[in-house]
């Protein structure tokens, strides 16, 4: 059976990025197999910067019944720090993985700073091999600023069949064919992240039509109003992922020759498509004791997945009795 495996780190209120670049193509996945589906709340990895442990426990269910309310529910959603098999393997992929890989991390490229940083935020990717290479999945569904991630995680899995014998899959990176990279829509430079203080940009997955409509609305465009304006290309990165994000939506630009048009046919795309997910995100929201039982179930599912390759994998290292 095809195993997937994919987790969001709750860091922030999930965006309109994390759905179509991570969340559409998991539930996807949920729906053909779901038996063969991981899926979690990274919570660790939002700890490698200073965090508010009651914020952190609130995204935590905020995330996790987003989760559920996009579809995932028939997989095994599961917290990250319910199974500690995710720390004790992250220390022994520290063990495989070089000081030289793991500071090209783009990520510790940008949030570094002084001595104060967060050791964590070095060695974080560790972390997130050994949650990919203890589900042995084929296949890693994420959005395509997670390329550096999951070629570190193979890069990791090869070395460590190499030295100590074949215990890991080497998975599968899986990028949808729209949606992969959600820019912001004031900045079409930057992406679309949930930790960003400034949210005029982002589309929250929980925003109401009406703040999706005026956060659409203000998107940049282009000064070009030719009758072939609306259409993607490299030097109109506005328009260009307005489009993205209308063809991940299921819309069609056919027909559309104005950038009022466009705006208003990505408003409907984009609200159309979180109506549903937000009205089941109420029903369950309103019901927390049976998303802590899906939790704990998922939990213990995957403390049993990941047992016996974390066990295989301190054996082969030279850990425990022969
Ligand atoms: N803008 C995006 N477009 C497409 N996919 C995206 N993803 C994130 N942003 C976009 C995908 O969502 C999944 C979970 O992402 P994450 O929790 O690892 O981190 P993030 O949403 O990328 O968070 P921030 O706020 O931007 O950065 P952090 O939290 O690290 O400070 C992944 O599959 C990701 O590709």
């Amino acid at each position: 059976m095809q195993r997937t495996l994919s987790l969001l780190t709750p860091s922030g209120h999930l965006t309109l990025g994390n759905l179509l670049g991570a969340l559409r193509p998991m539930a996807a996945a949920a729906t053909a197999a779901p038996a063969g589906c991981f899926y979690g709340v990274a919570d660790l990895h939002a700890m490698t910067t200073p965090h508010d442990p009651g914020r952190l426990r609130a995204l935590t269910a905020e995330t996790a019944t987003l989760m559920l309310a996009a579809g995932l529910d028939d997989a095994t959603v599961f917290v990250q720090s319910r199974v500690p098999a995710h720390a004790q393997l992250a220390y022994l992929l520290e063990c495989t993985a070089t000081t030289g890989e793991l500071g090209r991390m783009i990520q510790f490229k940008q949030k570094a700073g002084d001595e104060s940083t967060r050791a964590a935020l070095f060695t974080y990717p560790a972390l997130m091999a050994a949650d990919i290479l203890l589900y042995r999945p084929d296949q890693v569904p994420v959005g395509a600023d997670q390329r550096q991630h999951v070629e570190l995680t193979r890069d990791l899995a090869l070395r460590f069949n190499r030295l100590y014998g074949p215990v890991f899959t080497v998975p599968e990176l899986v990028l949808p064919t729209a949606g992969a990279r959600v820019m912001r829509l004031d900045d079409p430079a930057r992406k679309m992240g949930k930790s960003d203080a400034d949210e005029a940009g982002v589309v929250l997955l929980l925003d109401p039509p009406d703040v999706v409509r005026r956060k659409v609305a203000r998107a940049v465009t282009d000064s070009d109003t030719g009758p072939d304006a609306v259409r993607a290309a490299p030097d109109k990165p506005g328009v260009s992922n307005l489009l993205d994000v209308l063809a991940a939506c299921g819309g069609s630009p056919e027909g559309l020759t104005t950038y009022g048009a466009l705006k208003r046919a990505v408003t409907d795309a984009v609200v159309a498509e979180l109506e549903p997910l937000q009205k089941r995100y109420a029903e369950l929201a309103a019901d927390p004791g049976h998303v802590a039982s899906v939790l704990e179930a998922g939990a213990a599912r995957c403390r049993e997945v990941a047992g016996p390759v974390l066990a295989e994998a301190q054996s082969v290292m030279g850990l425990g009795p022969s």
